[in-house]
């Protein structure tokens, strides 16, 4: 279902004179009102009138991640204070939160752009949604709380974590979707398996995973476990929260970018020019609507591509591919750039392995070390009675082959051990962390 058919599938042309309308509003917005901005645009040499074709957004400089830190808390925003009606903040990449703020238009725009999410992950107004993603501080449960309720679900407000009522819930109050992230869901899965609840026993069909990295392989895992069919909802505090783009049931390829209230670029981080269809860089918005907190050129740090075929839905928004990886979180090992995500690749495919991964990076005096733990699956594990010690010749080969696999994609080698199911970290209702980098603290 399309919740608001005239924005998501509007001609492309009448799309982007809007788009343009907006980006002129915006830009003459944060310049009267923001310090940091007028500065910046002052450097450049741009006045809000020289902004003239969508093309012109190439010509705004950027605004990045440590903008929010030099003028925390609440220096990005083009609003006084108390003209917010809500605070939320992310982690920083330092001690001190990232914190974003709302007007009450913007949450009205928030609201809509999850009830779009949310329509386009299978919900129809009178379901049930069960939103485990985290209240609070986290975009992620308010966000779709607010979109829950816009477009007529019956929210159970969950939040993240505490596996055991979350399935009591699910039971006594028979959700047909669900929102958490993509490892959380599969401790879900595990944790109803563990008590015997099968797939049928639930009335759960759609997922609305994201917050984080996942793959297909994941995917796979989760729709087969739980019964459900699982998409992708993609956003990130500072250009709103949950709800950026999503994923359409029909296609299933790509997240919809809701593009009348964010323009997109993809930037190539190595020379910060723009880069075209398909090639693969840094994700940049522009927010065109938000009161509050408008971010220009917003550099997110996540690596994706852009495809503007059309798609079967009738959406006209383009679509995001998933995200790769990140600007920041990108390993270098040994001088090589790796990306988590490379490593599950490599890995997708070896059958006797589950999605459940960690990797942990040390130096060792000046030597990078990557230490790959992997659990293999029940299947596997079943044939050493659920553990084993490594030396079991079937370990070694399936180790062997891992490695080599690793080495083909990476082009360095990694220590990479196999350990039984359920030996590596849960979600426990947030965001999973793979990588354990020990590097910095030395
Ligand atoms: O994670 C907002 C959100 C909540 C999105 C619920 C989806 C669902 P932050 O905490 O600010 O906001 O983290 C934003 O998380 O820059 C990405 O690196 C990552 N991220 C978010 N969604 C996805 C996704 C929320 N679908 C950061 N796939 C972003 C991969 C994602 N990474």
């Amino acid at each position: 279902m399309i919740w608001n058919e005239r924005a998501e599938t509007m001609p492309r042309a009448q799309l982007e004179a809007l788009q343009l309308r907006r980006l002129q509003d915006v830009v003459r917005r944060v310049s009267e009102r923001v310090p940091l901005h007028r500065a910046r645009l002052a450097e450049a040499h741009v006045a809000p009138d020289q902004i003239r074709t969508l093309e012109d957004v190439g010509r705004l400089p950027f605004t990045r991640k440590s903008d929010f830190r030099d003028t925390y808390p609440f220096g990005l925003f083009a609003v006084p204070l108390s003209e917010t009606v809500r605070i939320h903040a992310s982690s920083g990449t330092t001690g001190k939160p990232t914190v974003v703020g709302y007007t009450a238009n913007d949450i009205k725009l928030w609201a809509e752009v999850c009830a779009r999410s949310l329509a386009a992950s299978g919900a129809r107004p009178g379901d049930v949604f069960q939103n485990a993603y985290g209240y609070g501080l986290f975009t992620g449960g308010l966000g779709m709380h607010y979109g829950g309720e816009l477009l007529g679900l019956v929210v159970v407000p969950a939040s993240g974590g505490n596996t055991e009522r979350q399935i009591m819930l699910l039971q006594d109050f028979g959700a047909t979707i669900i929102a958490c992230t993509p490892s959380y869901a599969l401790t879900l899965a595990e944790a109803l398996e563990a008590r015997g609840i099968r797939r049928g026993d639930l009335k759960l069909r759609y997922g609305v995973l994201g917050a984080e990295p996942w793959t297909e392989a994941m995917r796979d895992e989760i729709e087969q476990r739980l019964g459900i069919t699982a998409v992708n909802i993609y956003g990130l505090s500072e250009v709103v929260g949950p709800g950026v783009s999503n994923e359409c049931l029909e296609e299933k390829n790509g997240a919809h970018i809701f593009e009348d209230h964010f323009l997109v670029e993809v930037i190539d981080p190595r020379t910060d020019k723009q880069l075209g269809p398909g090639e693969v860089g840094e994700l940049t918005f522009t927010t065109l609507t938000k009161e509050a907190l408008p971010v220009i050129r917003y550099r997110t740090g996540d690596i994706a591509s852009i495809n503007p075929e059309p798609c079967r839905c009738g959406r006209t928004f383009v679509r995001m591919s998933r995200v790769m990886g990140r600007t920041d979180d990108m390993l270098i090992i040994r001088g090589v750039n790796v990306y988590p995500t490379q490593i599950e690749a490599a890995l997708v495919g070896v059958a006797e392995l589950s999605p459940h991964y960690q990797l942990v990076v040390t130096r060792d005096r000046t030597l990078d070390e990557l230490d790959v733990s992997i659990e293999v699956n029940e299947g596997f594990a079943k044939q050493f009675g659920g553990s084993f010690t490594g030396e079991e010749p079937m370990v070694q080969e399936l180790t062997m082959r891992c490695r080599q696999r690793l080495l083909g994609v990476l082009g360095i080698t990694a220590r990479l051990e196999l350990v039984p199911p359920g030996k590596l970290p849960r979600s426990e209702g947030g965001k999973l962390r793979r990588v354990v980098d020990n590097r910095q603290v030395k």
